[in-house]
């Protein structure tokens, strides 16, 4: 598929952001001209998940379409109970409305936000273990998604009183940086849930990017298929949650997949309240068909070697020209680092979304800030912010989409901005919904006055 794009000149741009309430999930999509926002449901599909399309048999119950992904995820995953739902989100919700119970504590390397907000709705307590490298954007470690087994330890025997129903491990670690897990550290986390009776489950989005990199940055695996990387993966838990928007490359899909019978049927009977019948779980058969093919290519290492080293060009691009970067480059995005990039912003005014501002406004280029507009939140007990360690702003590549020299268009971008950085100011907020406040905020940019008496 050929899209155009079109270019909007900066008079307009100026005045879409400006409407937009300075938030860039407001901006109409034609008038971006690279879109970075996010790798998720906008890969393009190849011709053959294409064709796939148009063998859908829309059946209401035993599409055809429907066993071709089950084997298809019962293959690559190795789990047995396979439910398909429209997006990760949903994965989520049936999942944690199934298994969790207010007060409980979900583990995790970091949880994405869908996947916080949906532990939290159930009124328990996400807590992130990542290794303490993992929210340092500048120290050197090839596997930064790692949740730290010891602290796992600690705190399975520390929060006796509470009930852990299940650990999750993020593949790749999204809002850490897309930084991959390694089997190591897999098995150890296995190994202590396996103590404490706890299953793991994967939040598995990413899966083949992370293997990719284990194949190539993990001793002992460099000979290894990416696809007995997975299972191998996979073999190590109880089932995993997917946003198949990402690895499955496709528009629109997702999955749970679990090997526990009990905790299948509860979630398919309620699937089938809220979502649709088992065998086509809010999406149409032909989605079902796309889904089952981009699974299987996913895993072609030729387009893994190229698409994680097209990140990593863009990484490489921007580093050699002194931008602050998250190192080392991750699966799918490069990751701004706006605590270095505006020092000058202090996290209370946003930088990273006045950096995602700046890039629409003087570039056309969309990104999403990964900081304080997305985590910042209010501790109940002492009503004080509390800010996320890590303020990033997330330079997201579709799979399958842009060519090298889009890239190189994003890097002279970024490292013009980055030359001119200190012209850009903080930003407060005029509206913010009570969850998930990112997508819906609206922002005002600060006057020089504000800004140097907020910093203040
Ligand atoms: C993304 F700004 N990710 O990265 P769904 N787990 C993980 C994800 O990365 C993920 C989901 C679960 C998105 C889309 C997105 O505030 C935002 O299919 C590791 O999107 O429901 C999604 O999967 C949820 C972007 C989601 C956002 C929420 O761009």
């Amino acid at each position: 598929m050929v899209e155009p794009l079109r270019r909007v000149s900066r008079e307009e741009r100026e005045r879409l952001i400006r409407e937009a309430g300075l938030n860039i999930f407001a901006v109409p999509a034609d008038s971006i001209f690279i879109d970075l926002l996010t790798d998720s449901g906008t890969s393009a599909m190849s011709d053959d998940q294409w064709a796939g399309l148009m063998v859908g048999d829309e059946s209401y119950a035993g599409s055809r379409n429907f066993f071709h992904f089950q084997l298809a995820v019962r293959e690559i995953f190795g789990y047995q109970h396979v439910i398909p739902t429209h997006q990760g989100r949903m994965a989520e919700n049936l999942l944690f409305s199934t298994v969790l119970k207010a007060g409980d504590v979900v583990p995790n390397n970091i949880h994405f936000d869908t996947t916080r907000a949906n532990v939290e709705h159930q009124g328990a307590e996400a807590v992130d273990l990542v290794i303490d490298e993992g929210l340092d954007p500048v120290v050197e470690h090839p596997f930064k998604g790692n949740l730290d087994p010891a602290k796992l330890e600690r705190l399975l025997r520390e929060r006796g009183g509470q009930r852990v129903p299940l650990v999750m491990i993020t593949v790749t670690n999204n809002s850490g940086g897309g930084q991959p897990v390694s089997i190591a550290n897999v098995r150890a986390v296995r190994e202590v849930c396996r103590r404490h009776g706890v299953p793991l489950i994967f939040d598995a989005c990413r899966f083949a990017e992370n293997c990719w990199l284990v194949k190539t940055r993990e001793p002992g695996f460099e000979r290894r298929s990416v696809a007995e990387i997975a299972r191998e993966m996979f073999a190590l838990g109880d089932g995993c949650t997917m946003s198949a928007k990402k690895d499955g490359l496709v528009n629109i899909g997702g999955f749970v997949a679990l090997n526990n019978g009990e905790w299948a049927e509860r979630i398919t009977n309620l699937l089938i309240l809220i979502e649709g019948f088992p065998t086509y779980g809010g999406l149409a058969g032909r989605d079902l068909e796309g889904m089952a093919r981009g699974l299987h290519e996913v895993l072609n290492e030729d387009y893994l070697e190229f698409r994680i080293g097209q990140v990593a060009h863009l990484g490489e691009m921007l580093e050699l020209a002194g931008v602050p970067i998250v190192k080392p480059v991750g699966g799918h995005a490069v990751y701004l680092d706006a605590k270095r990039f505006l020092p000058h912003i202090p996290q209370a005014q946003f930088p990273g979304q006045a950096l995602v501002v700046a890039l629409y406004r003087e570039f056309g280029i969309r990104s999403v800030e990964v900081g304080s507009l997305m985590f910042a939140h209010r501790d109940p007990q002492s009503g004080e912010t509390v800010y996320p360690r890590l303020e990033l702003v997330r330079l997201a590549i579709p799979r399958r989409v842009y060519t090298t020299e889009h890239m190189r268009y994003v890097a002279e971008s970024v490292i013009q901005l980055y030359r001119d950085r200190e012209r850009l100011r903080g930003l407060r907020l005029t509206y913010e919904a009570p969850v998930l406040r990112h997508f819906t905020a609206r922002l005002a940019e600060l006057s020089a006055a504000e800004a140097a008496g907020a910093a203040r």
